[in-house]
């Protein structure tokens, strides 16, 4: 189990102040100034060095993002820094944390990604919901304007340098990130075809970095501690400490701080109490938030949770939101529930997205009571492939996943569920 001396983030439950000051105590906006004056490629190779990936869902490594941007302006235009604060993803609810109890992490962390990676100004894109979280950033922000600490002359390091916060509208497809930047942009949401990417022609067709809360929150603190400290936590290529948020089935859903590559059971028994009725008694887990194939609950149990160790599994760590189910859980209204909120959230411009989420959508409701056949169960799988890597963003392939991992694991069910209704149909025809 982590030890309290080895957590980035000491205010996640709100014990102290969100506050500047409360924030000073706690180590943040100590020196900052020697941490920009260590110089942009320098700053750089320590996070390549702490192996840290992004914590938004793909785990890309952040400094090998950053080492994307250019060094010098080209027509003098400038970098910019975006951060992605729309959490939405069904399970997940780690950034909401950062931002009420910890904004300053974030605000600090982005002035030294933003001088890092030569960007002028970062901008917050903060999920519409989050009213009072968005009010609590805004007020960190002024506090850090007015102590001088970013803006002009930004900590005293001679850098200048902005910080914005944009509320979106309640659209799940503006944390993607093209679909963010147009929407900053100021038009509708839609994720832009790749490439080019970002950090080629970004936010105004400037170079632009998309970075999620939690990976530009733990900046500050890997450089302070440094690399060896970071590494020092998970396995080869799942480095670092992350923010795990367990809901659904367990006697204690909470949002936790560990080490990556902890195991399931682990991380249930320390932080959570067990699951609901004990391990017998569960069913399947959603380790990384909706996105991601579920796994039948006896094949987790002493998985690893991170990038490689879901990923055999044939799920993923995704964003860390892990949903448990147990046994009273209807598994197939679950992830038809789910295929709903894809269908809701897709922004049409794709043919296999717009069409397949909704027809996934009523072939899993017609399932969900039994109402279809074997051959249709097939045919279904065969769309979500039609899906899966055939459109602009990952919100096709998102779509997909959750029904595969369904197809696979609990087919049984779904016959069953076909069965049944045809025995009924036929007991009342007689
Ligand atoms: C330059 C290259 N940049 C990749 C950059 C790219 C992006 C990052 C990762 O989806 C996942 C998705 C959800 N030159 C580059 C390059 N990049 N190659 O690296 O890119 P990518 O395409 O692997 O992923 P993505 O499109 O960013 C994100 C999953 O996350 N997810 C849920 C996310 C939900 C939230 C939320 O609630 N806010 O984040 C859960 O699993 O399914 O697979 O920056 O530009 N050659
Ligand atoms: Fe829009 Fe869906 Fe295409 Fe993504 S995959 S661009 S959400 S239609």
């Amino acid at each position: 189990m982590l030890a309290d001396k080895d957590r980035i983030f000491t205010n996640l439950y709100g014990f102290q102040g969100w506050d500047l000051k409360s924030a000073e105590k706690r180590g943040d906006w100590d020196d900052t100034k020697a941490l920009i004056e260590r110089g942009q490629d320098n700053i750089i190779e320590e996070i390549k060095a702490s192996g840290l990936r992004g914590r938004g869902g793909a785990g890309f490594p952040t400094g090998m993002k950053w080492s994307f941007m250019p060094k010098e302006s080209k027509d003098g235009r400038p970098s910019f820094l975006v951060i992605n604060a729309d959490e939405s993803e069904p399970g997940s609810c780690k950034d909401r944390e950062i931002i009420r109890h910890d904004p300053h992490k974030l605000i600090e962390g982005a002035l030294v990604a933003g001088f890092a990676m030569r960007a002028r100004a970062a901008y917050i894109y903060i999920r519409g919901e989050y009213i009072r979280e968005a009010e609590t950033l805004q007020a960190a922000i002024d506090e850090a304007y007015g102590a001088g600490l970013i803006g002009k002359n930004a900590s005293g390091s001679g850098y200048d340098f902005d910080v914005f916060m944009h509320r979106g509208a309640g659209a799940y497809i503006c944390g993607e990130e093209t679909a963010m930047i147009e929407s900053l942009e100021g038009k509708k949401g839609q994720p832009r075809l790749k490439p080019p990417f970002p950090a080629g022609a970004g936010l105004y067709g400037c170079p632009t970095t998309v970075n999620n809360v939690e990976s530009i929150a733990v900046v500050p603190t890997i450089l302070r501690r440094g690399a060896n400290w970071f590494s020092s936590f998970g396995r080869e290529g799942n480095k670092g400490t992350k923010l795990f948020q367990i809901s659904g089935h367990v006697n204690k859903p909470c949002v936790v701080e560990e080490a990556m590559s902890i195991t399931f059971e682990e991380l249930i028994e320390k932080h959570c109490g067990g699951i609901r009725g004990g391990w017998d008694n569960l069913l399947a887990v959603i380790p990384g938030g909706s996105s991601v194939p579920l796994v039948p609950g006896e094949q987790i149990r002493t998985a690893h949770m991170d990038f490689d160790g879901l990923k055999e599994l044939g799920s993923g760590l995704g964003t860390a939101g892990v949903i448990v189910m147990d046994k009273s859980t209807d598994i197939v209204r679950a992830i038809s529930r789910i295929s709903y909120f894809y269908k809701h959230e897709s922004c049409g411009q794709c043919t296999p997205c717009r069409e397949g989420t909704g027809w996934m959508w009523r072939v899993m409701e017609r399932l969900r009571v039994g109402e279809s056949s074997s051959e249709e169960i097939d045919m279904l799988y065969q769309v979500t492939k039609q899906v899966e890597g055939h459109t602009i963003c990952a919100l096709g392939d998102a779509a997909a996943w959750p029904i595969q991992g369904l197809l696979k694991h609990f087919r049984p069910e779904l016959e069953r569920r076909i069965a049944e209704r045809e025995g009924g149909l036929q007991e009342a025809a007689e």
